[in-house]
């Protein structure tokens, strides 16, 4: 069957996509699935994400824990935020974590009506391409982007998988070849490139480097996390 693979540069034009049919990669690079991925790759046994920082208190007292950002900061009284480094194996192996982000719960949110939801990030990019590869469906690339605005980074995430399914697709959107050309000029310096991202500068201005950093590791994880219900598994 010939397979369409487009680009949903940000998730004020989700309603221009038909995704009842399709299979929704949700992407917010910088952090909420890089630390979604590292989350279940290490063992989490499920991340249940929120669009409000008030919906996490539905799950408190269930011995779940209740991670909450806002503007890249941890909001005051919950567990943590959304650092990959509060998602490593002794924090969160075996844990049920609620989570709720600035953007990227909200893309997953919007997401929900797609045939299947599934999570991207660069360390688990080879894993990702290999499961889309081995489906039978359409794929859209839908990038979190920043408060409804366009980002670097995410897009040249989208462009890294376009660039990957190539072969695969016989249908591309001009959105995904631009996606395609920002990566090609950016894959041999990505620290570099997506230094030039605003919420780079963000997160330099609130001492997280290490987070950015960490966010570009290549596949160094094999899960793909999928929405199950209300559940990432
Ligand atoms: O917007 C989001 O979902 C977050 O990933 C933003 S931050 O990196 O935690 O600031």
């Amino acid at each position: 069957m010939p397979r369409k693979i487009e680009v949903c540069l940000t998730p004020a034009l989700i309603d221009l996509y038909a995704i009842e049919e399709s299979i929704v990669v949700v992407i917010d690079i910088l952090r909420a699935t890089s630390s979604i991925v590292y989350g279940i790759d290490n063992g989490a046994e499920a991340i249940i994400p929120v669009a409000q920082v008030e919906d996490c208190l539905n799950y408190a007292d269930r011995g779940y824990l209740l991670a909450a950002e806002r503007n890249g900061e941890v909001v005051e009284g919950y567990n943590f935020g959304n650092s990959p480094f509060s998602y490593t194996a002794d924090k969160v192996a075996g844990k049920t974590v609620v989570l709720t982000t600035t953007n990227g719960t909200k893309a997953l949110h919007l997401a929900r009506k797609a045939s299947q939801v599934v999570i991207g990030s660069f360390l688990n990019l080879q894993a990702l391409c290999n499961w889309l590869k081995t489906q039978d469906k359409d794929v859209l690339l839908l990038c979190a982007g920043w408060k409804d605005q366009f980002n670097l980074e995410d897009t040249i995430f989208a462009g890294a998988v376009v660039h990957e399914l190539r072969p695969l697709f016989t249908d591309f959107d001009d959105a995904g070849v631009a996606a395609e050309d920002l990566y090609s000029m950016a894959k041999d310096n990505l620290r570099a490139y997506v230094g030039k991202s605003a919420h780079s500068h963000r997160m330099m201005a609130l001492n997280i480097e290490e987070d950015i950093k960490f966010c570009l590791q290549l596949n160094i994880c094999e899960a793909i996390p999928v929405l199950e219900g209300d559940n990432l598994v």
